[in-house]
């Protein structure tokens, strides 16, 4: 049964919006839509929220999900964006013994209780724990399958990015980072100022939940401790002619990793324009289960394999 959501009021309980409290919201509340300026969602932790009602907003959401957000009248219109979400996690610790409800998740390598004891996830769990970039995610984003369209910005959509597996089981749980998706928004617009008119990127793979993710691990396959776990990576390719691989953005004929390259030379250019979305880049050629893609994350330090 699909309940309606809750329309969510944001209002200042403060009068008059001359001295708009912008200095007092988190910063993170302030710099709406990212660098690209086209993210329409937010994501909080209950915490969060709270801290938004310190700074004179009024949240009115109980349950973890995805809520369309009213803005508040007087907003300056340059923050404000038609069709804005704000998202709610699921806290980490509903997870237990490696599942949501009925969604299985697994146990991320360095996480407490983590059950693999292959050599690969011993070494993974080791290198996680000493750095700060592999800390656990605060929580999970509910998605319903009503919910699956919800809009993260301009050209990506919740459901893009979740993990492969488990078709049938709602709702999902999905680490996502928005940092990786103002990437891919300035991605997409950086190769149409050099001439490649897409349409946006097709997400082969985003989030993998650490189960789905522990499938693949081995010589020549995903790593035990990959990037998508983390919610900040994404594989994408544009596919504007919709036949489910690469397009051949150079108009030689063929798609190879020439046209992987030009996917990559842009987020290349993003970074260097953004180094507060540094991370990861790699181009990767055609096997026979997929055509060639651009793997992408915003990992906070350059990566290049
Ligand atoms: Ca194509
Ligand atoms: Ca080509």
């Amino acid at each position: 049964m699909a309940a309606v959501l809750p329309a969510v009021l944001l209002a200042f309980a403060v009068s008059g919006f001359a001295e708009l409290p912008d200095s007092r919201l988190p910063a993170r509340f302030r710099d709406i839509g990212g660098r690209s300026g086209k993210l329409l969602a937010f994501v909080e932790t209950r915490e969060g929220l709270a801290e938004l009602e310190r700074a004179g907003l009024r949240v009115s959401i109980e349950e973890p999900g995805v809520y369309p957000f009213e803005w508040p009248a007087g907003w300056p219109a340059a923050h404000t964006k038609a069709g804005a979400s704000v998202i709610l996690l699921t806290p980490f610790s509903e997870k237990r013994d490696g599942r949501i409800g009925a969604y299985t998740m697994g146990s991320w390598p360095n996480e407490e209780g983590h059950d693999e004891t292959t050599p690969a996830a011993a070494r993974a769990a080791a290198y996680a724990a000493k750095r700060a970039v592999y800390a656990l995610p605060s929580g999970f984003i509910k998605v319903a399958k009503t919910t699956a369209g919800t809009r993260v910005s301009e050209h990506f959509r919740l459901g893009d990015f979740l993990s492969k597996g488990q078709p049938a089981v709602w709702p999902k749980y999905l680490v996502l980072d928005l940092r990786l998706v103002d990437k891919l928004e300035l991605m997409i617009e950086t190769l149409r100022a050099d001439g490649h008119p897409v349409k946006g990127l097709h997400v082969m793979s985003g989030f993998r939940t650490p189960s789905y993710n522990a499938r693949g691990v081995g010589p020549g396959g995903r790593s035990a401790i990959s990037r998508h776990m983390y919610g900040d990576s994404a594989d994408v390719y544009p596919d504007d002619d919709g036949d489910g691989r690469h397009d051949d953005l150079n108009g030689d004929g063929c798609v190879d990793l020439a046209d992987a390259r030009i996917v990559a030379d842009a987020a290349e250019k993003v970074e260097v324009s953004n180094p507060s979305l540094a991370g990861g880049i790699s181009t990767y050629p055609a096997t026979a289960a997929h055509g060639p893609f651009v793997h992408v994350d915003t990992r906070g330090t350059r990566a290049r394999w």
